[in-house]
């Protein structure tokens, strides 16, 4: 059995550790396909946040409150750098963090891939599957916003960090999307899967720039396996993070109705066959799409595993 997971960061991360729980009972294999959108580089480092969100969480090295970035970190990189008056100055560069981006960033300068990468920085954290990232190009989410009165397009990162996402925000662009191709064995792995899940991450700014990636929506759209997304909306509101102001921004209500139309049927040009909800969300119903409720708090890894259980039994009945 061969699973293969559309994922982010936070809400992602937290997805796979069930998944991997899940696949460790019907002994199945794993292939997490991750976001780059949120790829920055930041004082000559490259820094890949839904990457390493996902590869700390699994590798049990992930900061359980932040959500991002390594548990017991210390600051001293962040508040040397504040003394130099380098900029930017919002954006929090964790000690430890700091020595995985040093090892990407040499590796990359020294030509290597960023998927190579990933699996070189996998060896450490063991994450229990294989983490590929959508593309080894170069692909940025920026945000089309205005700032001071002037409209502009900024990095994603700037947008959260720097302004909350509290800025008039017109749109998203996946800069460099178009001329991406997908990471090697992206597109093995998805053609070779028994099932795709969409993670409950964000669907805006951490699943679209994955299928922005040109073959990825064709070969999970056209492709052998169910297709299974889960609700990252509960009750009408994303349970952390910015997915309400990316809807938003979108036109999209926040609810799991929005966002399952937003991924839409297989079939009439969507991705789903079958779409997970909370019990909260019971009534939700997507036209052309199977959907079901379960209980989607991602509280611990059982809970967790249970929901992925749950998005098995719905991809079960479609093949
Ligand atoms: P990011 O890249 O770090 O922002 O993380 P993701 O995009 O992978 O996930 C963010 C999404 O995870 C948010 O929209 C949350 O609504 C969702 N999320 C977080 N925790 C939970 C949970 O316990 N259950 C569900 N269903 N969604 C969650
Ligand atoms: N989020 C913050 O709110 N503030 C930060 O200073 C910050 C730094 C940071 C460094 C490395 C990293 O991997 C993630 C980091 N994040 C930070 C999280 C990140 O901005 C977003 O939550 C994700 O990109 C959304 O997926
Ligand atoms: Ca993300």
């Amino acid at each position: 059995m061969r699973i293969v997971v559309l994922t982010g960061g936070i809400g992602g991360a937290r997805f796979l550790v069930g998944v991997r729980a899940y696949a460790r009972t019907v002994d199945a294999e794993v292939t997490a396909v991750v976001n780059v959108g949120d790829d920055v580089r930041l004082h000559g480092l490259q820094i890949c946040p839904d990457l390493d969100s996902v590869m700390y969480t699994l590798g049990g090295a992930a900061d359980p409150e932040r959500g991002w970035g390594r548990v017991g970190e210390s600051w001293v990189v962040k508040e040397e750098l504040a003394r130099y008056g380098a900029e930017p100055s919002w954006f929090g560069l964790g000690d430890k963090d700091t020595a995985t981006h040093l090892v990407r960033t040499r590796m990359l300068t020294a030509g290597y891939p960023l998927s190579e990468v990933t699996a070189a920085l996998c060896d450490r954290w063991q994450p229990g599957m294989t983490l590929i990232p959508a593309t080894d190009h170069r692909l940025e989410t920026h945000v089309v916003s205005d700032v001071d009165g002037e409209r502009r397009a900024i990095h994603f990162q700037e947008w959260w960090i720097r302004h909350r996402g509290a800025v008039p925000t017109h749109r998203f662009v996946f800069v460099g999307a178009d001329a991406a191709k997908p990471a090697p064995g992206v597109i093995e792995a998805i053609e070779g899967a028994d099932v795709v899940l969409i993670a409950p991450s964000n669907p805006v700014v951490s699943i679209a720039p994955i299928l922005a990636v040109p073959g990825i929506r064709e070969a999970v759209a056209g492709g052998p396996a169910p297709v299974v997304g889960v609700s990252p909306i509960i009750g009408g509101a994303p349970v952390r993070g910015m997915a309400d102001r990316c809807l938003a921004t979108l036109g999209v209500e926040v609810s799991a109705a929005g966002v399952g139309g937003l991924y839409g049927p297989r079939g009439t040009d969507g991705l789903l066959d079958g779409w997970l909800v909370d019990n909260a969300d019971g009534e939700t119903e997507v036209p052309g799409v199977t959907v079901r409720a379960a209980p989607l708090w991602m509280t611990d890894e059982e809970a967790t595993a249970k929901m992925v259980a749950e998005a098995m039994n719905l991809a079960r009945q479609r093949s």
